[in-house]
């Protein structure tokens, strides 16, 4: 080594040397670092979204949620959505997703944690837990966002972010209705805000959502649509477009704009 570093030309070897070992580790240190980036993404759903739900209301729900009583009567929702489905989806479906998050959780450490943190980790839960709270939540979203008072349109801030985002609140409808009729199976449309602050349409299925970790479009959710069959099956059948086109007439753009108020507050 002594030998090496007292002569010239090996001085320069040991200098190509160190740069190679530098710019070698330097790749190294890159190459981990992106690596440990990714997997903490994906445990951990998405950084700037997982620091503004928590100042979400709904977020400190948790696996020992009841239902929430409906904010109307069954048959409130006539003509577009019948009495019978309105009874069944809620009494039963919504029902039955809520009694199974509850006995699922107690077999998981999900049992003392906030439903928003379960969906921000959902990969490390199983799948049966993953339906069933989510369903739970998407439910208690979605009966909030209908209201039997029609001729409602979107107003103020959010009509500025939806004219923002998609040009007209008739290209924003257009491209959530095909979202809801273009989602193969069962399933969900969504109208979020993501992290930047912006509205974005979006898709899922089964009862996912825009803010589990396993969602490829994440964002806080302020308007759902269900598309299951159950959601209209016994009154349109197959007809799910023209099911798609009358849930405009319910929407409660009233509670769609608070939520979205809240959404941008959570993420300042
Ligand atoms: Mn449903």
């Amino acid at each position: 080594m002594k030998n090496l570093i007292s002569s010239p030309s090996a001085g320069q070897n040991s200098r190509r040397d160190f740069f190679k070992k530098a710019s070698l580790s330097g790749i190294a240190l890159f190459v981990t670092s992106k690596f440990s980036f990714a997997a903490r993404s994906a445990s951990a759903g998405n950084p700037t979204l997982n620091q503004a739900v928590p100042k979400l209301a709904e977020y400190h729900l948790t696996a020992q949620s009841k239902q929430l009583p409906l904010p109307y009567a069954y048959n409130d929702l006539e003509p577009y959505v019948d009495a019978r489905t309105m009874e069944i989806h809620y009494s039963k479906h919504h029902a039955a997703y809520t009694k199974n998050m509850n006995e699922a959780s107690a077999t998981t450490d999900y049992i003392t944690k906030p439903l928003f943190q379960l969906f921000s980790e959902i990969e490390k839960y199983p799948v049966f837990l993953k339906n069933n709270a989510g369903g739970f939540y998407n439910h208690l979203l979605f009966w909030t966002i209908m209201s039997h008072s029609t001729g409602q349109e979107p107003e103020g801030n959010l009509l500025s972010a939806i004219n923002d985002s998609f040009g007209s609140v008739a290209k924003f409808k257009e491209g959530f209705s095909n979202a809801g009729k273009k989602q193969f199976g069962s399933g969900w449309a969504w109208l979020s805000v993501n992290e930047q602050g912006k509205l974005v349409i979006s898709s899922t299925q089964n009862q996912d959502n825009p803010l589990m970790s396993t969602t490829e479009v994440k964002g806080i959710p302020v308007l759902a649509m269900d598309v299951w069959e159950h959601a209209y099956y016994l009154q349109y059948q197959n007809r799910r477009p023209d099911y798609v086109d009358s849930f405009w007439k319910i929407v409660n753009w009233k509670e769609v704009s608070r939520r979205y108020d809240e959404a941008l507050s959570a993420l300042k």
